[in-house]
Parts: structure tokens; C-alpha cells; sequence
């Protein structure tokens, strides 16, 4: 297949992905011991949209992700300890502690922000696609967003502008098959949300969001087409939240068998088939263990790290010392 990675990207995207579900689970279980604050949205299963697409992108391109981005951040190389500062509010945090889980960014990595507002990721990589354009870079832009985001009147008109001015933005879709309760189903007529690229002048293509070599091959072709100047793509990547919306979702709405059979197909594990025999057991086996005693050090280190110091404005001065 054309542009398909190469045996020292899948194994580094296999450590990307263990990386990024070691910080989950972690997540999880802080969380039902009643250690993290407001909502956490997880990843788990959806490892392989975001680490194969971002690991597609050049150096200096720029990636736009939503409220559930850790793969994508991880994806991208920024630093898990400097991630999860940033969930607990650390000063070392990628935005000092004041932007919290959904709102990581990291503009020397050309990591234009995780969004709490679905779809507002979209127009700003299409933004950025056009400040490229007019600029003459050789940049491209990404946008990471979901299918509930596919259906807000900003995401039809940021595709609708793209494919008009031939932007180098890469759309990428990431169908988990829920938007919050409800099921796809019940968001959009049709189920082949990739046909809409057609009504933008643009190719669309699915992939098997669970197969990271597929999605990174996908967002390799479309970064790649950006580049020459041809224009926009839509990429479906077909996957499957088989967690809650988020930790304090009280679940009891997604059919039990359908997530059984989509834990069944874990993109860590296939990733993990696909490279035992070129690897061995062993190596593969300790890319798993120090990429999760890696995301063990960059906790401890990140849990004891500085809140960020508040100083108060003179005109909140009255205010010091709290309420009265
Ligand atoms: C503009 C806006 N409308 C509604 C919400 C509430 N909300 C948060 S996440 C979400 C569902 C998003 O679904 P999807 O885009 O499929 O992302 P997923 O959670 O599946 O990753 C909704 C409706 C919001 N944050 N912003
Ligand atoms: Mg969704």
C-alpha cells in the first residue's frame, strides 16, 4: 500500500498508543478514588485515529483535536508528564495549569488546542489552512473532530470553504458511533458520513479507525495531496467508544455486545499482532512495560509539581483573603 508507515513508525506508534492508554486507565482509577476534578473524557480504543494520523504530519504542520485528544497530544510528541500536569492544574502544565484536560495546546509542536466547544476545532485548522495558503508555507493543517461535530452548521461551512479555495486542511473524522447518548442513528440521515465530502469537491475516503498502519497510510495520502496544493480531504476512521462520554457518564445506553465486539478488536492488540513477528515477543513486550513506567514517572513527577501562583488584579483587591 502507498504510504504505508514503516517498521520504526508502526513500532513507535505501538508505544504512542500504550502510552496513551496507560494515561487513561490511570485516569479512570484516580477518578473513582475521587482524585481529579470536572470531567475527564477518555480514549481508550480510540488510540490508533489519533496517534496514526498526527504521526503522519511533518514537524511544522499544524493539528487541531477535541474534549477527547489525549492520543492526539501523545500522538504529536508532546510530553506526557507535562500533559497530565496540565489535567491537574500543575504550573508545568502545556498552558501553566489553567486550561485543564480538554484544552491542551502546544503551538511550538503546531498543536493548535484540544476545544470544549464541538466542532470549533474545524474552522481553526481551516483557518490555519488558509493563513498557509496566503502565506505560501508548505504547511498543512489537520483537524481531529467527532462524528456529533460532524453535524454543526461551523463544520459544513469551514468544508464548504475548503473545498472551494483548495485549503491544505486534512478533515479528519473520527466516528466513535456516539455523539455524547446519542447513536449515530440519531444525528444524521445518512451512516456514510464520508459521502458529504462529494457536495465539497472533495476525495473522502474510510478507514478502519481500529488499524493504526490504515489511518496513518490514510492521513499520510491526504497531508500528502495537501501539500502539492490539490486541495482538502475527508477521512472517516470508523472506530468505537467503548468507554463512557466521559467519567461521570452513568452509562446504560450503548449495547452491551456491540462493545464487547469492539473491545474485541483493541487497536493496541491488533497493532501488537502486527508486529510480534517482525519484532519478537520480547521486544515488543518491553516497548509495552517502559512505556507504561514511563507514564508512571511522568505522573509522580506531574502530581508533585507546583499549582500555578495567583496574583490578584488591584481592581480585585477588596476581594483578597476570600469571602467575608
Ligand atoms: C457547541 C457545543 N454543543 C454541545 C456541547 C455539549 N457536548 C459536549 S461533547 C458532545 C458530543 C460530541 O460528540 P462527538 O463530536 O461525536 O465527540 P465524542 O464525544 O464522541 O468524541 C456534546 C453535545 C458542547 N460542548 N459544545
Ligand atoms: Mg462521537
Amino acid at each position: 500500500m502507498r504510504n504505508e508507515p514503516s517498521l520504526d513508525t508502526r513500532a513507535e506508534m505501538h508505544r504512542l498508543m500504550v502510552t496513551t492508554r496507560a494515561i487513561e486507565i490511570r485516569l479512570g482509577e484516580m477518578f473513582r478514588d475521587g482524585q481529579t476534578r470536572g470531567p475527564i473524557h477518555r480514549c481508550d480504543g480510540q488510540e490508533a485515529v489519533g496517534v496514526g494520523a498526527t504521526q503522519a504530519l511533518g514537524d511544522e504542520d499544524y493539528v487541531t483535536t477535541t474534549h477527547r485528544g489525549h492520543h492526539v497530544y501523545v500522538g504529536r510528541g508532546l510530553e506526557p508528564r507535562r500533559i497530565i500536569a496540565e489535567i491537574f492544574g500543575r504550573a508545568t502544565g502545556y498552558c501553566g495549569g489553567r486550561g485543564g484536560h480538554m484544552l491542551v495546546g502546544d503551538a511550538s509542536r503546531g498543536m493548535l488546542g484540544g476545544n470544549a466547544i464541538v466542532g470549533a476545532g474545524i474552522p481553526a485548522a481551516t483557518g490555519m489552512a488558509l493563513s498557509i495558503k496566503v502565506r505560501g508555507d508548505n504547511r498543512v493543517a489537520m483537524t481531529v473532530f467527532g462524528d456529533g461535530a460532524a453535524q454543526t452548521g461551523i463544520c459544513h461551512e469551514a468544508m464548504n470553504m475548503a473545498g472551494l479555495w483548495k485549503l491544505p486542511v486534512v478533515f479528519l473524522l473520527e466516528n466513535n458511533r456516539y455523539g455524547l447518548t446519542v447513536p449515530q442513528s440519531g444525528q444524521s440521515a445518512t451512516d456514510h458520513l464520508v459521502d458529504r465530502a462529494t457536495g465539497y469537491g472533495m476525495p473522502g475516503t474510510v478507514v478502519d479507525g481500529n488499524d493504526v498502519g490504515a489511518v496513518y497510510a490514510a492521513a499520510a495520502e491526504a497531508i500528502d495531496r495537501a501539500r502539492k496544493g490539490e486541495g482538502p480531504t475527508l477521512i472517516e476512521a470508523r472506530t468505537y467508544r467503548v468507554e463512557g462520554f466521559s467519567t461521570s457518564d452513568m452509562g446504560g445506553y450503548q449495547d452491551p455486545d456491540e462493545v464487547a465486539r469492539w473491545r474485541a478488536r483493541d487497536p493496541i492488540a491488533l497493532s501488537a499482532e502486527g508486529l510480534r513477528d517482525a519484532l519478537g515477543d520480547n521486544l515488543l513486550a518491553r516497548i509495552e512495560a517502559d512505556a507504561r513506567a514511563a507514564v508512571d514517572e511522568a505522573f509522580k513527577q506531574a502530581l508533585a509539581d507546583p499549582l500555578p501562583e495567583f496574583t490578584l488584579h488591584a481592581a480585585s483587591a477588596p476581594y483578597a483573603g476570600g469571602p467575608r
